[in-house]
């Protein structure tokens, strides 16, 4: 087992070695997502390397301020008329997490896979995966020191971006004193903490408030009041005309209500398929559980897609929650 500090060589090398990169993130990108993308891109174009940064969809509105984030190919909206032979997978948990985006992709690519989910299965030639990182953007810290690169703001507000999304704003278990150092050097740097918790944890869109309010309407409490849950339904989603991205959060309001240890959201893809987002209280590794179901995350923050109607798909998750529990 290779140390992290020779993973982050070995990164350096395959960074420093070859050219033309593609640069991909997982489907429905989050601020880590979207900020370790750029961020990879931004060392690249200082390395004076051409790379092409491309996602399944587009990036959630609220990251348009971040530096060349206009520039990450929306697959749902352009074409990529080409293969890559050098892909750099970032905060992708296992290959399929990359979604449309390895059609672009040789067969025969050698990818480097940056992650920090402990679900991580390993794929790619290299591998830089520290699982007790907070954020993919805190190994991209890491690895961008060990480059001769001047950090200016754009970086800075990128990493930033990673670290404040992925910890919550600096409150989950996972806000170590390593996050705050980074968090420290990075304010330093110039960047706007408050501007960026405004934009990027506070602010609501008037679709994502009107179906917050429809989510909640739907809650359910187990007898035991350990298990809460909610859903979210395609044509909920058309009433209130929310995206994707106006989902985020809503998972966190059967989990906050005291005694529960499991809060779920589902959110109904057709009558065949059903998205489950899954957050603990701590006692349970949602992370296990969404496995179970081909799925994975963080033992506190997980989700899975399971197969069948909206009933169905309530009644295996929460035979299997009962089972961690
Ligand atoms: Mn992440």
């Amino acid at each position: 087992m290779q140390s992290y500090e020779q993973s982050l060589r070995q990164a350096r090398k395959f960074l420093l070695e070859h050219d033309d990169y593609l640069v991909v993130s997982h489907v429905q990108p989050d601020g880590d997502a979207v900020s370790s993308t750029l961020a990879v891109g931004w060392l690249l174009s200082c390395l004076g390397k051409k790379y092409t940064m491309l996602n399944e969809g587009p990036i959630p509105k609220r990251m348009e301020y971040l530096w060349h984030a206009d520039q990450i190919v929306n697959l749902s909206a352009e074409e990529l008329p080409r293969q890559f032979s050098h892909v750099i997978c970032v905060d992708c948990a296992d290959f399929q997490r990359v979604g449309l985006t390895q059609h672009h992709f040789a067969s025969d690519a050698l990818i480097l896979n940056i992650d920090h989910h402990p679900t991580n299965n390993g794929y790619g030639a290299v591998t830089l995966i520290k699982p007790d990182a907070a954020a993919t953007a805190e190994i991209l810290f890491d690895l961008l020191k060990i480059f001769e690169v001047e950090w200016d703001i754009d970086i800075a507000t990128a990493v930033y971006t990673g670290l404040l999304t992925d910890t919550g704003g600096f409150r989950y278990s996972n806000t170590s004193p390593k996050v705050m150092a980074a968090v420290s050097e990075l304010l330093a740097l110039g960047v706007n903490g408050p501007d960026l918790a405004e934009t990027l944890l506070e602010e609501m869109t008037l679709p994502q408030v009107k179906v917050l309010n429809r989510a909640l309407s739907t809650l359910q409490l187990s007898p035991e009041g350990d298990i809460a849950w909610l859903y979210v339904t395609p044509q909920d989603m058309l009433d209130c005309g929310a995206a994707n991205e106006d989902l985020e959060g809503i998972v966190n309001y059967p989990r906050n209500i005291r005694g529960v240890e499991v809060g779920i959201l589902f959110k109904v893809i057709d009558d065949q398929a059903v998205k489950a987002s899954l957050r603990s209280a701590g006692r349970v590794d949602v992370a296990a559980l969404a496995q179970a179901f081909g799925g994975g995350g963080h033992t506190r923050a997980a989700g899975a897609r399971i197969n069948g109607t909206l009933e169905e798909a309530v009644a295996l998750m929460l035979e299997e929650v009962k089972r961690h529990l």
